[in-house]
């Protein structure tokens, strides 16, 4: 009996033991909540298992309708060959603007004329695109919100994007090299647009064997004239400077203090040229070889003295300033930089230089007075094969900051802090930079604080944070991975975009939001404050071509009707809703057409569509957008031609008949 009573006890204190350890538990799982929250906002809070910091995340984050979002990011949307404009901090999509292929919702739709698109491609095909570099237009070293511009690494292509109607004006190829990578930069005041070479070719798109790279093979920096009142680069007007077969990789345009200067990285400085199967050292190896690449210093002002005065070449038509002109004439210096570099950036007052080196832990600070003193005292370690003289490291160099590993590029703030991507190390560095106009309050050139990103980080953007004047408050991180981050989606995984909260100091640093994004890659975005943008909201007169941003010179697009001269069929509609006009289009099998569509809305928003089986026909237009189609109605038959839009509660009914007869 007492045996019995005893078991009873130790049972007894053993199950309040295992009840208090499960409360303990489950405390320390779910903690405390901040008490301020309504009790009905707690209790999901609790239910759905968010930690203060989650809540936190989601209330500096949430924008809610009818309020708008600070700033607007436009990311380059990689392999889609579009831009994507992202809110911030909401970090919600706003936008795709069709770029290097067309999209059937926006006026740069399929078969339409007036577009950058068709100027170039006509009906197509359109080559894949490979975005990798927005850049926004500056006046003085800032953000103005009128231009976007965005390179396309896979064919050496610059698209120039008007931002009053964020629609894609300009593609141009550049005539004398295929293939890009810093690109594109602008000048402080947008003077030029800046395309720099990747892969070492033959200059002017034709043929030398492999076996002769250090003859043949170059590489190239583009600076393309940019006429802001037409909103076009201008080809005549621009010209190139031949440079060495290293690989040329990204770009910064100095500014400030640097103004008048373009830094650029390069690599296989070994000019390695692979063939791992025959025998060869891969290219992965056979690049890695040197302790120390180039930084490539180029002076563009003096560049522009040397195309005044003559000295270029010209390839394809294109005006080339040859690499010995270059060096004669004090355009083209080099720096040695350290293993394998990848990122270069200006700091905000333009005096320090930040390359990252992939393979170095550190990141090298330059400092361009030093840079223009080595270039006056001729201060050089050596000159290239090529004949370019390379200042000596150290009389160029401001400091070495230790960061981790796999630093590629660097972000400023408004508080005197860097912020660099680390890949390796999938983290972002804080670091205070020295005898900057912006002061942080710790000791200059020293790493301040780290937060964690997920996973592989390649870029990353800081609001403004490659201006003369940066915002600060909001960094997002441009990762390359997301592995479990969000729900699997098959093989192919979004990225993930991480906003990341940076208006503290020293290691304050906080996460506060994810955005899958599902389109690849975005691999380089800037950070625009939306106040700065002038966006139009509906185009400013009916009959309006954004292709000119001008009213067509049609006459009397606003009067439908149906005109045939000789073998073509000019039609003239209008669309407003709930009708085209005219709703019955008949031609002959074998006419030619030319439809120019016009919508005659002038309500904010009232966007109508227009698309046509069997002939590769959808677009969209705009409130006063006039679009032409054109095409040779080889096809007999009867196609119902209709609005894509749903533009109102008889959308379904706007359509008409276009009759091809036999
Ligand atoms: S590069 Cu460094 S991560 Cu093409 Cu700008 Cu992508
Ligand atoms: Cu117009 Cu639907």
């Amino acid at each position: 009996m007492r045996g019995s009573t005893t078991r009873y006890l130790i049972a007894g204190v053993v199950l309040l033991l295992i009840v208090a350890i499960a409360f303990w538990v489950r405390g320390s799982r779910s903690p405390s909540l901040p008490s301020g929250l309504p009790a009905d906002a707690l209790a999901v809070a609790r239910e759905r298992g968010l930690t203060p910091e989650d809540i936190y995340g989601a209330l500096a984050t949430y924008v809610p309708g009818g309020k708008h979002d600070e700033f607007v990011m436009f990311a380059s949307g990689g392999h889609s060959g579009q831009v994507i404009a992202i809110g911030i901090p909401s970090m919600r999509i706003l936008k795709v603007i069709p770029v290097f292929v067309p999209d059937s919702w926006s006026g740069y739709g399929f078969g339409v004329e007036n577009t950058a698109i068709h100027e170039v491609y006509g009906r197509g095909p359109y080559p894949p695109a490979d975005t990798h570099h927005p850049a926004l237009s500056e006046t003085n070293g800032e953000y103005d919100g009128e231009f976007l511009f965005i390179g396309d690494k896979l064919n050496g292509r610059v698209a120039v994007i008007d931002l009053k109607d964020w629609e894609t004006k300009q593609i141009v190829r550049n005539p004398v090299f295929n293939n890009n990578h810093g690109a594109a930069f602008v000048t402080p005041n947008t003077e030029y647009v800046v395309e720099v070479s990747q892969y070492g070719v033959p200059l002017g798109h034709r043929y030398a064997p492999l076996e002769r790279y250090k003859e043949e093979y170059r590489g190239l920096i583009t600076f393309y004239k940019f006429d802001r009142k037409r909103g076009r680069i201008v080809l005549e007007e621009s010209f190139a400077v031949e440079l060495p077969p290293y690989w040329q990789d990204l770009a910064d345009c100095g500014k400030a203090a640097s103004d008048g200067w373009v830094f650029v990285n390069s690599f296989n400085t070994e000019m390695a040229t692979g063939g791992v199967e025959k025998g060869n050292p891969p290219f992965e190896a056979g690049v890695s070889q040197n302790d120390m690449d180039y930084l490539h210093i180029i002076n563009w002002k003096q560049a522009e003295q040397l195309v005044k005065a003559g000295k270029f070449v010209r390839i394809n038509g294109f005006r080339v300033i040859p690499l010995k002109e270059a060096v004669a004439g004090g355009v083209l210096f080099f720096t040695p930089e350290p293993k394998s570099p990848h990122g270069v950036d200006v700091c905000p007052c333009g005096k320090h230089i930040v390359v990252g080196g992939k393979l170095d832990p550190h990141v090298t600070v330059y400092n361009i007075e030093k840079i223009k003193q080595a270039i006056q005292n001729k201060d050089y370690e050596k000159t290239d094969p090529y004949g370019v003289p390379v200042l000596r490291f150290d009389a160029t160099k401001e400091a070495q900051v230790e960061l981790g590993l796999g630093p590629l590029h660097t972000q400023f703030d408004d508080k005197g802090y860097a912020y660099t991507s680390l890949f390796l190390d999938t983290a972002v560095a804080r670091w205070t930079l020295g005898g900057c106009k912006y002061k942080a309050p710790e000791e200059p050139w020293k790493l301040v604080g780290k937060v964690q990103t997920h996973y592989n980080i390649g870029h990353l953007a800081a609001a403004e944070g490659d201006t003369v004047k940066p915002a600060g408050k909001y960094l997002v991180a441009l990762n390359k991975w997301s592995v479990d981050r969000f729900l699997t989606t098959g093989p192919l995984l979004p990225q993930n975009l991480q906003l990341i909260e940076i208006s503290g100091t020293g290691e304050t640093m906080r996460l506060l939001a994810d955005m899958p994004l599902g389109m690849g890659e975005p691999h380089y975005a800037q950070i625009i404050r939306a106040d700065r943008l002038k966006s139009w909201e509906t185009y400013p007169d009916v009959g309006w071509d954004p292709h000119t941003q001008a009213k067509a010179t049609e006459p009397g697009l606003d009067k439908p009707r149906v005109e045939v001269k000789g073998d073509t069929v000019y039609v003239y509609s209008t669309v407003i809703r709930s009708h085209f006009t005219p709703e019955h289009v008949k031609v002959k099998k074998g006419q030619k057409v030319v439809w120019h569509l016009t919508n005659t809305e002038r309500t904010r928003d009232a966007t109508h569509g227009f698309a046509i089986p069997g002939y590769g026909i959808g677009a969209s237009l705009e409130p006063g957008e006039t679009v032409t189609v054109r095409f040779v109605a080889d096809k007999e038959g009867v196609y119902p031609f209709y609005c894509t839009e749903f533009c109102s509660a008889l959308h379904l009914e706007m359509m008409g008949y276009l009759l091809v007869e036999p």
